[in-house]
């Protein structure tokens, strides 16, 4: 029998037996299927050196130990590390190695960078090499995961650096433990036991994200709290800081702008003012005192309500440069968010950050990087990719994708989201010409950028598997991985988590990957087909709201994006409306400027029109309308009947989770898809098309239907 042969026998392991609480993730490491893959790895795993002594070495032992554990259910003989110098898997930095296995991999690791790693399988050996300790967690973690994906050994040869410089998640965490549109609990900062108690969470915390590739997290929400730069909340995050090292994460803490005036009673907050200046300047040093290895700050600004430059009839620049000067010394910078809109809504809203900040590109310090949402409005379900992507070629861009969904049906719809970022990651900004995607401003190499990064606003809470919804630990794993190369396959890095978390067997692989590439498409169409947005339900943002209007702003409302009446709807941003496209290259004015080609997934987008337009699908925008949000119900029932036919190669208990949750989505799609057409249809004034349920209530029902206590307000 060939070796190769034993990847194809049967699939079934009495794994399959016992409930899963999800708290494993991605790094479940259960039985192999049959004895004879089993064996072939046991082989490496029996037989492995570990070079070299450090905290991180210790990571990577233990991560080893509980590896093997979970293969072969029992305990390591000996540590895993074998004595002598027989052993068939290396694992040690470049310089650690001994001078005949450094020889065996030449010059091949010359393309080395600080956090990358090498595998290569020369003459029967697996040699894992690195040039730093994280390097090596790193590389530990990709082997690991070509393990428990059932990949051949005997091809490994590569070399991997991840092309983003800060892969960082963002907590929009209060120190009152509320996770702000967080739906999976609490958060998991317990800063009441800190920092004498380091819970095993924050430890598991650190390995899942140092096995995707995160180094940073920023523990607090961007609405600050300036109490949490004050010694009683320094000494806390300290103690995260000192537990997270080991695995290559840093912390950074959000800096709420008028500190200096909530904490030490100084008169004013006004960035150009020495005083101001001095105290953030005393204020990192602390901090520093603290943390020697602190990230830095990111800062909302001049955003709903924060308090920011305009405040003094400042810029961004010079809000973020002071902070900067301030964390410079020590290595620190400063991530500057975009999301800046005014309460009065002087222009079209999606305009705003562009124009605010296109005319501050070069006057940022080095140590500055400006992060920005994907699309130009707040994460919607869909959105064109955000213009200022295309606009600053003298100031690093960072990107931020909200992983919690907060507008995506929270916590108990399945979307994959990976979907979304990939459609952006890849968008063409033509700011050189065609290729110019925002991947390759993201990883710096359109614009040379010195300070490469990405952000996403984490999904994780209390709740036993993290993230509420089972699926959405893919969500936070896909993030990783964008992160550290946006140009992955994403097909690829939804197989990679189906086969870690869940299972091998083929059919689950086919059938889950199934679901989560078309889950997507499926959920826009039961929420905002056809470029709407911003019609959910007002402040908590959990179901429809497409009747939203009035209160205290206009830009919360669902009225002012979609301006719907008898005749016609959606935002016309084309040159006869706000001009919101002007902000985009010539390129897309070409594709989505004009009515009768654009890209229907961005027509009420960019175009008012008329419910009687007929359109190229030849349905009028009435019709399409309605079919899309019955396709989109429809494509949740049917991600239902899929998943139902894996109950017996599932565990039960996340098989069940699942399906519950599936019932809650199918449910909630039909809501969608019942409000926004019988409210949209008072203005169409024509029928449902053939093919669309009748829906179940009447317009009333939906106007009225109120819940307390939505989570994650
Ligand atoms: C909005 C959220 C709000 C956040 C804000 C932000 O509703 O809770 O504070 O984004 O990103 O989407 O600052």
């Amino acid at each position: 029998m060939k070796k190769t042969s034993i990847f194809i026998l049967f699939w079934i392991s009495p794994f399959f037996l016992h409930a899963n609480d999800g708290y494993k993730l991605w790094l479940q490491y259960y039985p192999f299927e049959n004895h004879a893959i089993a064996t072939y790895y046991r082989d490496y795993l029996e037989n492995t050196k570990l070079v070299g002594e450090s905290a991180t070495h210790e990571v990577i032992r233990n991560e080893l130990n509980t590896a093997f554990k979970g293969f072969f259910e029992k305990e390591p003989a000996s540590q895993l590390v074998s004595e002598g110098d027989n052993a068939l898997l290396w694992i040690g930095k470049i310089e650690d190695l001994p001078k005949d296995i450094r020889a065996q991999l030449g010059n091949k690791n010359t393309a080395l960078g600080e956090e990358g790693y090498l595998i290569r399988y020369i003459k029967g050996k697996v040699i894992l090499s690195a040039n730093t300790d994280i390097g090596l967690l790193y590389g530990t973690f990709a082997l690991l995961k070509k393990i428990q994906t059932r990949q051949k050994l005997e091809e490994l040869n590569e070399l991997e650096n991840p092309r983003i410089q800060l892969r960082m998640l963002n907590h929009w965490d209060n120190l009152n433990r509320t996770v702000e549109r967080g739906y999976a609990g609490f958060s998991i900062w317990n800063w009441h036991r800190l920092p004498q108690h380091i819970d095993q969470q924050y430890i598991d915390y650190a390995r899942a994200n140092a096995s995707i590739g995160i180094n940073g997290t920023s523990i607090t929400n961007v609405n600050a709290n300036a109490l949490v730069l004050t010694p009683e909340y320094l000494e806390k995050a300290a103690a995260l800081a000192d537990a997270f090292r080991p695995y290559g994460i840093k912390v950074y803490l959000t800096a709420r702008f008028n500190a200096p005036m909530v904490l030490d009673n100084l008169p004013t907050a006004d960035p150009l003012d020495p005083n101001v200046q001095q105290w953030w300047k005393d204020k990192a040093k602390e901090i520093y005192s603290y943390i020697p290895d602190f990230g830095g700050f990111l800062v909302k600004a001049d955003s709903e309500g924060q308090p920011g430059p305009h405040n003094y009839g400042r810029t961004q620049a010079d809000g973020a440069n002071m902070l900067a000067e301030a964390v410079q010394a020590y290595g620190g910078i400063v991530m500057w968010r975009a999301f800046v809109y005014n309460e009065h809504t002087p222009t079209d809203r999606i305009r705003q950050a562009y124009d605010e900040f296109k005319p501050l590109d070069g006057k940022f310090r080095d140590n500055v990087i400006v992060q920005v949402k994907n699309g130009p409005l707040d994460f919607q379900p869909r959105e064109p990719f955000h213009p200022l992507f295309g606009a600053m070629q003298e100031t690093p861009l960072m990107m931020e994708f909200q992983v919690t969904k907060e507008y995506l049906g929270q916590d108990t719809h399945w979307v994959n989201l990976a979907s979304m970022w990939e459609e952006v990651l890849q968008s063409d900004t033509y700011a050189k010409g065609q290729g110019s995607t925002v991947s390759k401003v993201l990883d710096g190499s359109l614009h040379d950028y010195k300070l490469t990064g990405i952000a996403g606003v984490s999904n994780i809470g209390t709740d036993r598997n993290w993230t509420g919804h089972h699926t959405a630990q893919a969500d936070w794993y896909a993030f990783g991985n964008l992160a550290w190369n946006p140009n992955q396959n994403i097909e690829k890095i939804a197989e990679y988590w189906i086969r870690m978390t869940f299972s091998n067997d083929p059919e689950v692989v086919q059938t889950m990957k199934g679901i989560m590439l078309n889950s997507y498409e499926i959920l826009v169409d039961y929420m905002t087909p056809l470029g709407l947005h911003h019609i959910m339900a007002r402040s908590h943002h959990w179901g429809p709201g497409p009747w939203v209007t009035g209160g205290g702003r206009d830009d919360w409302t669902a009225t002012y994006y979609h301006k719907v009446n008898n005749d016609s709807i959606g935002f016309d941003r084309t040159e006869t409306g706000s001009n919101a496209m002007a902000q985009y290259a010539q390129e897309w004015k070409e594709v989505w400027g004009n009515e009768e080609n654009v890209p229907m997934e961005f027509l009420l987008w960019f175009h008012r029109v008329p419910w009687n337009k007929k359109l190229s699908t030849g349905n009028n925008l009435w019709e399409e309308m309605a079919l899309r949000y019955q396709k989109g119900v429809e494509g949740a029932r049917w991600m239902q009947k899929e998943w139902s036919s894996l109950e017996e190669n599932i565990d039960p208990g996340r098989f069940n989770h699942i399906a519950s949750f599936l019932n809650i989505q199918v449910n909630e799609a039909e809501w969608w898809r019942d409000a926004c057409l019988l409210y949209f249809g008072q203005f169409s004034k024509m029928p449902l098309p053939p093919g669309v349920e009748a829906p179940k209530h009447d317009l009333n029902y939906y106007l009225n239907f109120k819940r307390n206590f939505v989570p994650g307000i």
